[in-house]
């Protein structure tokens, strides 16, 4: 029965998209030589979001990424059913690639006491699970891995999204480059941490990385950005350090540059090692943190990153940011694209066909993510698919149980279509 189940699986999951995607670049071409205009003719219109993506030796069968996001449901960082349906729901929605939520280097690296791990082997094997049917279902999988710092030791956002008291049994002490709190919601002073700290959380992603590496993913990205450990190294605003990890330039970039270093070590060369970066603050000196920004993915890249995930930095809670605005980061992506000279993703307010397909057309970055558009409706990328007159909609992003009838009664798919 389960070798029946899995050569189903191998059937609808791999074979099918391979030939799909195969089928997809003969038909798309690569996107930097397509015209883009939504008034084209479906018949005749190429979608650049819709041509495969290569990196290194993996092969996107789209430019749609799912982002990570937590989902605050493990316990003792373990995976559980909810995980398994969630990421396998999401893969069968057609993206190209999957990208499992931010997870823990350490249990001190949790956001909160809910957030998944990879510090002890017993977590592989439920992360293994959900990498498998990830790839079953025609995408990619990969991990973001990270070190929440001092925004560690909080509740889940439904729960208040603040850090949970220091007196409370489910709280632990965060560590920090400098013991300056977050403020906010989030007032705890974290643990200036000491060389062996830095050390020890360095040997930690390290050896996340090599559990990603046992567990199948095929795709793994460093999670540098948000205000998390990575991020606050490199920001003034948290790091007041007088060593060698504190003030320069150089001296600030140091842990980020080290620890890409050290994991591009063990994880596989033919494997695309990407990074989240935050690159603005949106507090009135972006000019300056985006320049600085660029010349340390400049640096990440000689170091072997392959790709960066730009986003922004939300370090300090006094700022600025274009909430309003879609697609908000997407002019910031297409200078670090341009400057830093590797592939970029990016996302913040991609959800509408027309942005998501120019974003990817007019060259401002090589993989769109698209996340809560995702949670609303986890096929979202056939509905791309279809508002964008992609050749076969549902067969080059739905599993076959789904695609046949799709395809077949097309009434029903032009109904979903207009929603
Ligand atoms: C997130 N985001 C996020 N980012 C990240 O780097 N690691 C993570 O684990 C999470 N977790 C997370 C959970 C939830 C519920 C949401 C909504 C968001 C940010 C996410 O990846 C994405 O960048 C944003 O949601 C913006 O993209 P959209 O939703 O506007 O497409
Ligand atoms: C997006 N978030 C990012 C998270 C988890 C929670 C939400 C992450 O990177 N692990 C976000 C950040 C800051 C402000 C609004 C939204």
């Amino acid at each position: 029965m389960i070798s029946r189940i899995r050569n189903i699986d191998l059937v609808y999951g791999c074979i099918v998209p391979t030939i799909l995607t195969v089928w997809g670049h003969y038909f798309f071409g690569p996107p930097a030589s397509l015209p883009f205009s939504v008034s084209h003719k479906k018949e005749s219109f190429m979608s650049a979001l819709f041509t495969p993506f290569q990196l290194q030796s993996v092969t996107l069968r789209n430019r749609i990424a799912v982002p990570p996001m937590c989902q605050y449901s493990a316990t003792d960082g373990l995976t559980n059913e909810w995980h398994q349906a969630h990421y396998a729901g999401l893969a069968r929605g057609g993206a190209g690639l999957v990208i499992v939520e931010a997870t823990g280097v350490s249990p001190e690296g949790r956001i909160t006491p809910a957030c998944t791990g990879l510090w002890n082997d017993q977590q592989v094997e439920g992360l293994a699970r959900i990498a498998a049917n990830i790839k079953a279902a025609g995408a990619v999988p990969g991990i973001q891995i990270g070190h929440a710092g001092r925004k560690a030791s909080a509740q889940r956002p439904w729960e208040g999204d603040d850090h949970i008291p220091a007196d409370d049994p489910r709280a632990w002490q965060p560590i920090a480059p400098s013991a300056i709190a977050y403020g906010g919601d989030l007032p705890r002073v974290p643990k200036a941490m000491t060389l062996a700290d830095i050390a020890r959380v360095q040997a930690d992603f390290v050896a996340a990385a090599r559990r990603a590496v046992a567990a199948g993913f095929e795709w793994l990205e460093l999670h540098f950005a948000h205000g998390y450990l990575a991020q606050s190294f490199f920001s003034p605003h948290s790091n007041q350090r007088t060593d060698q990890y504190g003030g320069s330039f150089d001296n600030r970039a140091r842990f980020l540059l080290e620890t890409v270093e050290a994991v591009r070590k063990v994880w596989p060369a033919h494997l695309p090692l990407t990074a989240r970066f935050g690159v603005i603050e949106y507090d009135g000196r972006d000019e300056e943190t985006v320049a600085e920004s660029i010349e340390l993915v400049r640096q990440m890249r000689e170091r072997g990153l392959d790709m960066v995930n730009v986003s922004a930095n939300f370090v300090i809670a006094e700022t600025q940011i274009p909430w309003a605005t879609p697609a908000f980061l997407a002019p910031v992506a297409q200078r670090v694209r341009s400057e830093a000279g590797l592939p970029v993703a990016s996302s913040w307010g991609i959800d509408d066909p027309k942005i998501a397909e120019s974003a990817v057309a007019d060259g401002q970055m090589d993989l769109v993510m698209i996340g809560r558009a995702h949670l609303s409706n986890p096929h979202y990328t056939y509905h791309l698919a279809q508002v964008l007159g992609a050749q076969k909609p549902e067969w080059t992003t739905l599993p076959a149980p789904y695609a046949h009838w799709l395809s077949r009664y097309r009434g029903a798919a032009k109904v979903a279509a207009a929603q």
